[in-house]
């Protein structure tokens, strides 16, 4: 019975050896970060404040990209209001291409390690842009900001970064 325990705990370790082995190392890789992953609000000196919420279900934003709704609470407001997202993220590897799609409710600018992506402006509830950042990223620690003004009513950020990279 000890002898049968210990050739299936042999097998299982070779299976997952081998398994390792055929997995090792591809050329390329991506990886995606979306909105309702890893997002933090801050305050206008970037002071964590609390972690964002899926946005009111009634948001048009809400199915607009394969990423969720994100937001500071989920209730009407009749006022402006602008609302810090942050999120950091590394990069390990030689960066090959990076694209972010996004869009807001009501308007989004967003700051790539302290400088302002202009060619991501213009993102709004009914207009999803999309955008490459390559030259604004850089291997090892990355910062993103989005700055998302809401005019009235539903206020929102949905956004998909997709960073490709190859084994340096
Ligand atoms: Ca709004």
């Amino acid at each position: 019975m000890v002898n049968r325990m210990m050739l299936i705990l042999l097998i299982l370790s070779s299976i997952t050896y081998s398994h390792a082995q055929t997995c090792q190392g591809p050329q390329a890789s991506s990886f995606v970060i979306k909105s309702d992953t890893f997002l933090e609000i801050v305050n206008q000196n970037m002071i964590y404040l609390q972690q964002a919420v899926l946005c009111n279900p009634n948001n048009s934003l809400r199915g607009l990209l394969d990423s969720k709704c994100i937001w500071k609470d989920i209730n009407y407001l009749s006022g402006t209001e602008t609302v810090y997202f942050r999120v950091e993220f590394s990069i390990n590897g030689v960066l090959s291409e990076s694209t972010l799609k996004l869009a807001g409710d009501d308007s989004v600018i967003i700051e790539l390690n302290g400088a302002r992506a202009t060619e991501c402006d213009g993102g709004t509830h009914s207009n999803l842009i999309t955008c490459n950042i390559t030259s604004r990223l850089r291997a090892g620690k990355n910062t993103a900001i989005f700055t998302v003004t809401d005019y009235g009513g539903l206020g929102g950020l949905v956004f998909i970064l997709t960073i490709n990279t190859i084994s340096s």
